[in-house]
């Protein structure tokens, strides 16, 4: 899964991404996208690899792009704003840094650098669709094989534009998946999910702010301090939990994080466990066993027989796979079994 860091000049992306994955940061103010892995952190996973003590334990990862820091102060940072947004349309989630403590005695407004950049990424989907109704608007009228879809997506980007216009989603102006389809490769930066993320001051870490009218209070936002947290990152495991103990912590930044993009995502994970390695999956919810397998091997797909599955809370009740059997409780499902949170899966196939 891929997700970009974007925000405001110095808004501390660069210090939660080495937070959240662990890395020493780059405070270079790098001019260039960066991308960064983080590992997704699951107790359950860790749990899995000390009982099989297989070779490898593979986490999930969510695959991380930082970009250099938007400034919209006057027209040249602007249009340079405008073309590293043009740059992560590709991406599944857009991760908004938002600077919630003070820096260098420039006080923090979180609430309008949020409302700002939420503008900006609305303007950046309104430039696209103006560029592409006027390319649509001169191709229509030559007659050619692709008259006919030009001229649907024509429709739906007219469609488009007064939404923007009118300050309204724009999935709200989609009628149907056909449409989605149309218009998917274009990479709409305000349809994708976001997350946010209030980077708070070191004395009030916990800080709450209040985002209704500025985004959907189905958005995940979370409030941390990144330089703490990144600090809390570089340290050993037992120092770490030490650490966020004094400091109150309940939960790391990483942790924070993951469940926000997951949530935001409708992701949900699933393992596979052997002699070589214990893995994590991710997968969306709702997921059927038989797209789950295609995930692991085409093969496994193709070949699909059953999913041997186990649910995590069984195996770590009982203790190991023998005493789940014992008591009937591996499940052998088909291919239309909508694969749960936790399930551990031994796919049986056959190519
Ligand atoms: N007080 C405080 N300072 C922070 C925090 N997070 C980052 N900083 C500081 O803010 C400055 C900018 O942090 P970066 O992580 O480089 O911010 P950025 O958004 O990547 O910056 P650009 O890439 O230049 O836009 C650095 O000096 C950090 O040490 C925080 O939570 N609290
Ligand atoms: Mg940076």
């Amino acid at each position: 899964m891929k997700t970009a860091f974007l925000g405001i000049n110095g808004s501390g992306k660069s210090t939660l991404l080495a937070a959240v994955s662990g890395r020493k940061v780059n405070l270079t103010g790098a001019s260039q996208i960066e991308e960064v892995i983080a590992k997704v952190p699951d107790e359950r996973l860790d749990w899995l690899y000390n009982l099989y003590k297989p070779k490898k334990n593979v986490p999930a990862t969510i695959d991380c792009l930082d970009l250099p820091g938007l400034s919209f102060a006057d027209d040249h940072s602007r249009a340079a704003a405008r073309r590293l947004l043009g740059n992560v349309r590709t991406a599944e989630l857009l991760v908004l840094v938002i600077r919630a403590f003070d820096n260098a005695g420039i006080k923090a407004e979180p609430l309008k650098e949020l409302s700002e950049l939420m503008t900006e990424i609305l303007l950046a989907d309104l430039e696209l669709v103006e560029t592409r109704i006027e390319k649509l608007e001169k191709q229509v009228n030559k007659p050619s094989k692709e008259q006919p879809k030009q001229k649907a997506e024509l429709e739906i980007q007219l469609k488009l534009r007064q939404t923007i216009e009118a300050e309204k989603p724009l999935k709200t102006a989609i009628a149907n998946d056909l449409e989605l389809e149309l218009i998917k490769p274009l990479g709409f930066l305000t349809l994708k999910p976001i997350v946010v993320v209030f980077n708070t001051a070191e004395n009030n870490p916990a800080q709450n702010f209040d985002t209704a009218g500025i985004i959907d209070s189905t958005v995940p936002t979370i409030s941390v301090c990144a330089e703490i947290e990144y600090e809390i990152s570089q340290l050993d495991e037992e120092s770490k939990k030490d650490f966020m103990k004094d400091l109150g912590l309940a939960e790391s930044a990483a942790s924070k994080f993951v469940r926000s993009c997951y949530s935001a995502l409708g992701l949900i994970n699933f393992f596979t466990v052997g002699d070589d390695e214990t893995r994590a999956w991710p997968i969306k919810a709702g997921t059927i066993a038989h797209d789950a397998a295609g995930k692991v091997h085409s093969d496994i797909k193709r070949g699909f027989i059953r999913a041997e599955t186990i649910s995590f809370a069984d195996l770590k009740q009982l203790g190991d796979e023998k005493a789940v059997k014992a008591a009937g409780k591996i499940r052998l499902e088909g291919k239309s079994y909508v694969v749960q949170d936790g399930d551990i899966i031994c796919f049986r196939f056959n190519v």
